[in-house]
């Protein structure tokens, strides 16, 4: 299959099941880097490196029938390199004050953000320690979790 070649300067990669997917060439400047990673990565527009927003989700299912909770993490999967800051907007989108949720993780990266419905906050966190992190939910387990990577 031949390679696509956008005219935004874009390099479309042709995968299996009619996906695309879009890698943007960026030329990294060994000196401005104080990262020994030479891996190239890519933001989005309008976020900052390693910056995400995490809304809160329910289904709307009958828990007590299903015998499970069934909130979410909009965002399930961060992957980022060692010695990056990681920025977090987390977001409780549930109307009611008392339908509260956290973004909590174990040590090394122990925290416990805390938020009661339609509250936010904005946290940062340097990701010093390589591996593999769950974050969750303390209200919500086991379904509210997401992933955490740290890369060398
Ligand atoms: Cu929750």
């Amino acid at each position: 299959m031949a390679t696509l070649i956008a005219s935004v300067g874009l390099t479309l990669l042709p995968l299996s099941g009619g996906m695309l997917i879009a890698a943007a060439a960026v030329a990294q400047s060994s000196s401005s880097s104080s990262s020994p990673s030479a891996v190239m990565e890519v933001a989005a527009p309008k976020l900052k490196q390693n910056e995400y927003y995490i809304f809160t989700q329910e289904l709307n299912a009958n828990e007590s029938k299903l015998g499970v909770s069934v909130a979410y993490f909009t965002l399930t999967d961060i992957i980022v390199h060692k010695g990056d800051t990681v920025t977090i907007h987390f977001y409780n989108t549930a109307d009611e004050p008392g339908d509260r949720h956290t973004f909590t993780m174990q040590p090394p990266y122990k925290m416990d953000h805390d938020l009661a419905g339609g509250q936010n906050t904005t946290f940062s966190f340097k990701a010093d320690t390589v591996g593999g992190f769950t974050y969750f939910c303390r209200y919500d387990l086991p379904s509210m979790i997401g992933h955490l990577e740290v890369l060398p």
